[in-house]
This record gives structure tokens, C-alpha cells and sequence, in this order.
């Protein structure tokens, strides 16, 4: 496996703005076989449990084959022999170069949008919001471009900076209340937050902080845009959720889900 240095302006732009992209992090040949297992996911051969299938924009009531994101999550718990592929052992060994200590790989999700989904909007969010607040803020979280995004198919935007605001943004369930839907909604305002796209190829990855507001637009395209996200967090940070039991799974039990965004509206 080669390994991906990081210059010192890669290091400087992720903990400036909160993200930074990293160009050609897997060779095409690395790409290929992950791909095979992703699309078998998205196609419900690889099964998963429940709620771990499902569609981000918070629809709970959609059928499979009307969903605008198809969200699958902790892949590699479901398809064991996805653990420790290229992909995971360059960016655990980046992580390692950005935020140090002992790490772990706190969770894994594929983001999909299917060709002509305007609606596949991934909403404004922290991702603190969703998680439960813990006191080691050190996170990696990497987003590896399976296609090329662009506006048109949705790509990820970030707002500069806001990883360093000294509170949370309030985040509002966007349908009902948790018990009831995912997906959450933080307020971003265009006119004084720096929102940044990332316009990426096809093998690059971003890598963003616990604290970095992003979000993503609806897929206008004719392409796919599929993402295959890897999140690195401190062993304490893992251990604390877990002892809560807060798995990443949709399956956590929702008013253990309900009490996080209690939590996030307090800071
Ligand atoms: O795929 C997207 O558009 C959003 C993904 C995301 O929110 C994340 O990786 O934290």
C-alpha cells in the first residue's frame, strides 16, 4: 500500500477551515473492487439490518425503490470482508497525520444518489448534532468520491471556519421529531458563512472535523454521485459512546436519538 504524506498546507487547510481535500487518494485499480461491494449494497444483495438501508432525506414512509439517498449504514459490521481494504488503512494512517493519538474507526457509510433525484438533499448539519457530546473533539472523517461531483449531482459543500465556533448550531429535526425521522437541519446563512464546494474526482476524499457544518444539494445529473464515508475518532470518544449505546446504527434505539438533539439545542 503507498502511503499519502500530507504537506503542510494540507494539514494548515484541515484545521484552518474544518475540511480539506485530498486529491487521487486511491489509484483506480484500489477503487474498483470496493466499488463492486458498494453497488452490491445499494442493490440489496448485501443485506443490512433495518433502518441501516435507508433514504437520508428523512422519509421514513418512502418505499426502497423511491429513495432519494440511499443511505447504507456500518457496512463493513455487515460485510466483514470490508475491513481493513486500502482505503481504510490510508486514511487510518492520514488521520493519524492530522489529528494524532489513539484512534479508531468509529463508524462507516455509503451515501448514494441515484441519477435525477433533485429532492437527494443532504441537509445543513454538525455532525456533533447527530452524535452524543463527548469531551475529545479530535475527528477525521473522510468522504471518498466514488464518481465525480460537481454541483449538478450534488456534491458536498462546507461552511469554512465553523469548526471553531465556540457553540453548536441549534439543530431542528426536519419532519416531527426524531422517533419519527433522521434527518436534521442546522441554520446556515449565505450571506455571512463561507460555503465552500467541494468539487471533487473521482478517488479523491475530504476530510472534515465533528464541528464542520456541511451538506449537499439535490442530483440534477444524468450521473450518480456516490460517496463512501470512514470516520477516525479517539478510542476514549468510541468507548463513551458505545457505554451510552450509541452504535452509528439507525437502529439505535430512537429515544436514546431523541435525547442527543435535546442535548445539541442546549449548547
Ligand atoms: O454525502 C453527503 O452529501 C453528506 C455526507 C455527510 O454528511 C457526512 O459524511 O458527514
Amino acid at each position: 500500500m503507498h502511503a499519502y504524506p500530507l504537506t503542510q498546507e494540507q494539514r494548515h487547510a484541515f484545521h484552518e477551515d474544518g475540511w480539506v481535500h485530498l486529491p487521487a487518494f486511491l489509484t483506480e485499480a484500489e477503487l474498483r473492487p470496493l466499488e463492486a461491494l458498494y453497488m452490491q449494497f445499494l442493490r440489496r444483495e448485501l443485506p443490512v439490518a433495518g433502518r441501516d438501508y435507508c433514504d437520508m432525506t428523512g422519509e421514513y414512509t418512502r418505499r426502497p425503490e423511491d429513495f432519494a439517498i440511499l443511505n447504507v449504514m456500518l457496512p463493513r459490521r455487515y460485510h466483514p470482508p470490508l475491513q481493513d481494504n486500502p482505503y481504510e488503512r490510508r486514511a487510518a494512517a492520514v488521520a493519524q497525520q492530522l489529528i494524532g493519538g489513539e484512534l479508531g474507526l468509529d463508524y462507516d457509510q455509503l451515501v448514494a444518489k441515484p441519477p435525477h433525484k433533485p429532492d437527494a438533499v443532504f441537509h445543513w448539519h454538525q455532525d456533533l448534532g447527530y452524535w452524543p457530546k463527548t469531551p475529545d473533539p479530535r475527528t477525521a472523517t473522510f468522504w471518498l468520491a466514488l464518481d465525480e461531483t460537481d454541483h449538478d449531482n450534488g456534491c458536498l459543500q462546507f461552511v469554512d471556519g465553523s469548526h471553531r465556533e465556540a457553540r453548536l448550531r441549534g439543530h431542528v429535526p426536519l419532519r416531527g421529531d426524531r422517533t419519527q425521522n433522521h434527518t436534521l437541519v442546522a441554520e446556515v446563512d449565505p450571506a455571512r458563512d463561507r460555503i465552500r464546494p467541494a468539487r471533487l474526482q473521482r478517488g479523491d476524499v475530504t476530510v472534515h472535523h465533528e464541528r464542520t457544518l456541511h451538506g449537499s444539494g439535490g442530483n440534477r445529473s444524468a450521473r450518480w454521485r456516490r460517496g463512501y464515508v470512514l470516520a477516525f475518532r479517539s478510542l476514549d470518544t468510541i468507548a463513551r459512546e458505545r457505554a451510552l449505546g450509541f452504535t452509528h446504527s439507525h437502529n439505535d434505539p430512537p429515544d436514546l436519538l431523541a435525547r442527543i438533539v435535546t442535548e445539541g439545542h442546549q449548547q
